[in-house]
C-alpha cells in the first residue's frame, strides 16, 4: 500500500513536473520577444502608404548638369520616341500620410524635397519604439521590412520558410487595399557602434518581391541616433542638416509596371520587339533618389554647418556606385576615428555615413564616379551658401530659389562635364 502510495505520489509529482516544463516552455516559445534594454523612451508613430505615382526622373525637361537641352546620349534614358516610355515611369513608392485614415499626406519639408522617390525619413533614438501604419496602396502585396532594428516574427515584413504560422504571416505581404501595423523596437544595437557618430542609417524596403519591389520604388531610410543624443523628433542633436542619397541603376525592365509603363506610353505599332536591347537600354536610370542628369532638388547648406550623408546603394551587378562631393571633404562616420575622404564606395544594400562641414561656398558637382554612370546621367549638384546673409548670388541647383541664376555657373560645370566625358565643348 506504501509502495503503491508512494507509485502514484511520484506520478503524481511527474505529471506536476511535466506540466510546469510544458508551461515554461510555451511561454517562451509563444510569447513576443522583445529586447531587453528596449521600451523605456518614446513611441514615435509613422503612417505610410505604397502609392501609386507618376514619377518623372528629370522635371526639369533638361540636362541641369551642362544647363543645356538633353543631348543624344541623354536621350538614350530621358527622350521621347514613339516606341519609348521616355522619362515617366508608373512606380510604387512609399508616402507619409498625416493620421491613419491616409486621407491626408503629410507634407514634406524642405530640408527633405531631396528624397525624391525615397519614403519618409524614419527618425528614432537608442530605447524608443517604432510604430508604422502601413496602407497598401498599389496593385500588389507589399511589405516594410527594415534593417537594423529589433522586430519579431510578425513585423519582419519578408515571406520567406521560415517555420512561423498564419498570426506571423500578415506582415510579409499586405494585400492591396488593406493596412497593417508594423512595430519595431529600438536596443543599443540597433544604434551607433564605438566607431560611429551620433546616428545610424538603417533602410526600409518592401521584401514581398524583394527584386521587383526596390525596382518599382519600395525604399527608404530610417535613422537612429544614440541614446541621450537626439533632438525632440529623433534626429541628432550634434547635426545641423541631414541629407539621404539612394545611388541606383533603377532597372525599369524588373518593375511589376513594366507592362503599365509600355501600355501607357507606346502604342501597338510602336511596340519594340520583345528582347529589344536599346528599348532594354532606355529603361535603365542612372539616378539619384530617382533623379538623373542634375535634376535631383534641394541639397541645399551653409558654411559652416555640421552636415551629415547617408548614403544607400542598392541594384545589382551593376550597381558599384562611388559618390564623390566636389569642392568639399568629409570623414567617414566615426568622427575622429574616421578617415578623411570625398568620396565613398557603395555596393548593392550598403550603407554609409559621412560628415562634411562645408567651407567652400558655391554649386558644386555631386556624382557617380563610375564612367559608364556619368555617362548615363547619376550626377547631381548641391549648393553651399555663405556662412550667413543672403544665399550666394552663384548658388543653383535645380529648383533651388536661386536657380534663375544657375548659368552664372554651369558654363564651368559643362566645362568640367565635358572633360570627364570627353566629349567635345559645345560652346
Ligand atoms: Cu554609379
Amino acid at each position: 500500500m506504501k509502495k503503491l502510495l508512494g507509485s502514484i505520489g511520484s506520478r503524481w509529482m511527474m505529471i506536476v513536473g511535466y506540466g510546469t516544463l510544458l508551461a515554461v516552455v510555451g511561454f517562451f516559445a509563444f510569447r513576443q520577444v522583445s529586447p531587453g534594454n528596449a521600451a523605456t523612451g518614446k513611441t514615435r508613430h509613422y503612417y505610410i502608404a505604397a502609392d501609386m505615382v507618376d514619377w518623372d526622373y528629370a522635371p526639369s525637361g533638361k540636362n541641369q548638369i551642362t544647363g543645356e537641352p538633353f543631348d543624344d546620349a541623354a536621350n538614350v534614358f530621358v527622350g521621347s520616341a514613339p516606341n519609348r516610355i521616355g522619362r515617366v515611369y508608373r512606380k510604387a513608392l512609399y508616402r507619409e500620410y498625416t493620421d491613419n485614415t491616409f486621407t491626408a499626406l503629410k507634407p514634406i519639408a524642405p530640408e527633405w524635397q531631396h528624397l525624391g522617390t525615397l519614403g519618409p525619413a524614419i527618425h528614432a533614438e537608442v530605447g524608443d519604439t517604432i510604430i508604422v501604419d502601413f496602407k497598401n496602396n498599389t496593385e500588389l502585396p507589399v511589405s516594410i521590412h527594415p534593417h537594423g532594428v529589433f522586430y519579431n516574427k510578425n513585423a519582419e515584413g519578408a515571406p520567406y520558410n521560415d517555420g512561423t504560422g498564419n498570426a506571423d504571416k500578415g506582415d510579409d505581404g499586405v494585400p492591396p487595399g488593406t493596412t497593417y501595423t508594423y512595430t519595431w523596437q529600438v536596443p543599443e544595437r540597433a544604434g551607433p557602434g564605438p566607431g560611429d557618430g551620433s546616428s545610424v542609417l538603417w533602410m526600409y524596403h518592401s521584401h514581398t518581391d524583394e527584386v521587383g519591389d526596390s525596382y518599382s520604388g519600395l525604399v527608404g531610410p530610417m535613422m537612429i541616433t544614440a541614446r541621450g543624443k537626439a533632438k525632440e523628433d529623433g534626429s541628432p542633436a550634434d547635426i545641423d542638416r541631414e541629407f539621404v542619397t539612394m545611388f541606383l541603376v533603377s532597372d525599369e525592365n524588373q518593375s511589376p509596371y513594366l507592362p503599365e509603363n509600355i501600355k501607357n506610353h507606346i502604342k501597338a505599332p510602336d511596340a519594340p520587339p520583345e528582347g529589344d536591347e536599346d528599348f532594354g537600354e532606355s529603361n535603365l536610370m542612372h539616378s539619384i533618389n530617382g533623379y538623373v542628369f542634375g535634376n535631383l532638388p534641394g541639397l541645399r547648406m551653409r558654411v559652416g554647418e555640421r552636415v551629415r550623408w547617408y548614403t544607400i546603394g542598392m541594384g545589382t551587378e551593376v550597381d558599384l556606385h562611388t559618390p564623390h562631393w566636389h569642392g568639399q571633404t568629409l570623414l567617414m562616420s566615426g568622427g575622429q576615428m574616421g578617415m578623411r575622404t570625398d568620396m565613398v564606395e557603395l555596393l548593392p544594400g550598403s550603407m554609409k555615413i559621412l560628415d562634411m562641414t562645408p567651407d567652400n561656398p558655391g554649386t558644386w558637382l555631386f556624382h557617380c564616379h563610375v564612367n559608364d554612370h556619368i555617362l548615363a546621367g547619376m550626377l547631381a549638384t548641391f549648393t553651399v551658401d555663405p556662412q550667413s546673409g543672403a544665399p550666394s548670388a552663384s548658388a543653383g541647383g535645380w529648383g533651388s530659389p536661386a536657380a534663375a541664376a544657375v548659368n552664372t555657373t554651369s558654363d564651368a560645370l559643362y566645362s568640367f562635364y565635358c572633360k570627364i566625358t570627353g566629349r567635345a565643348h559645345a560652346s
